[in-house]
């Protein structure tokens, strides 16, 4: 890669080690070298993530998946349902369709019946506090026979649980 090409990656990438760059290419010859080692390392570390520590007062969200049934047979397009809850809220809960990501639905369904079994869980100061329901479509592939649904609700200061998962019996045509 020409030095100008990669220079001006470095710099769309990681403004700061322009002038690092600069100085090094006028020193030597072998500039071209320390520079890939520089892009390589800054590389590196601009793709660490640092999480924030888990809180101890942050309960686990909870919750179940309604449909469908363990052992139900059905087609390749299932639907996916269920509720979820948070001592704070719920951010997002994720499906997975043996062990591997398919899709995401966020709480939009209302189930005043969750509400009611589970009052210590309804924020007063909620807009939708009756509001505790996901759906999703998961496509469940080409191979007949069992297939695991998973359910994993998210609550928005990043912890996850399992709501539940379900062996299903795809129909081969
Ligand atoms: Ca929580």
């Amino acid at each position: 890669m020409p030095f100008s090409l990669l220079q001006r990656e470095q710099h769309q990438n990681f403004p700061g080690t322009d002038r690092i760059m600069n100085d090094a290419a006028s020193r030597s010859a072998t500039a071209g070298l320390v520079i890939a080692v520089l892009t390589a390392g800054a590389l590196g570390a601009g793709c660490r993530q640092v999480s924030p520590p888990p809180d101890p007062a942050n309960e686990l969200p909870f919750g179940v998946v309604d449909t469908p049934r363990n052992g139900e047979l059905v087609g390749r397009t299932v639907d996916v349902a269920g509720w979820a809850m948070d001592d704070s809220a719920i951010a997002v809960v994720h499906v997975y369709v043996d062990a591997k990501y398919q899709t995401s639905a966020p709480l939009t369904l209302p189930r005043p019946d969750v509400s009611k079994a589970n009052q210590t869980y309804v924020r007063a100061d909620s807009k939708t506090p009756d509001v505790h329901g996901w759906q999703a479509w998961v496509d469940l592939g080409e191979n007949p026979g069992p297939h695991t649904i998973r359910a994993q609700a998210v609550d928005d200061r990043g912890a996850t649980r399992d709501l539940g998962s379900v062996t299903v019996s795809l129909i081969g045509r």
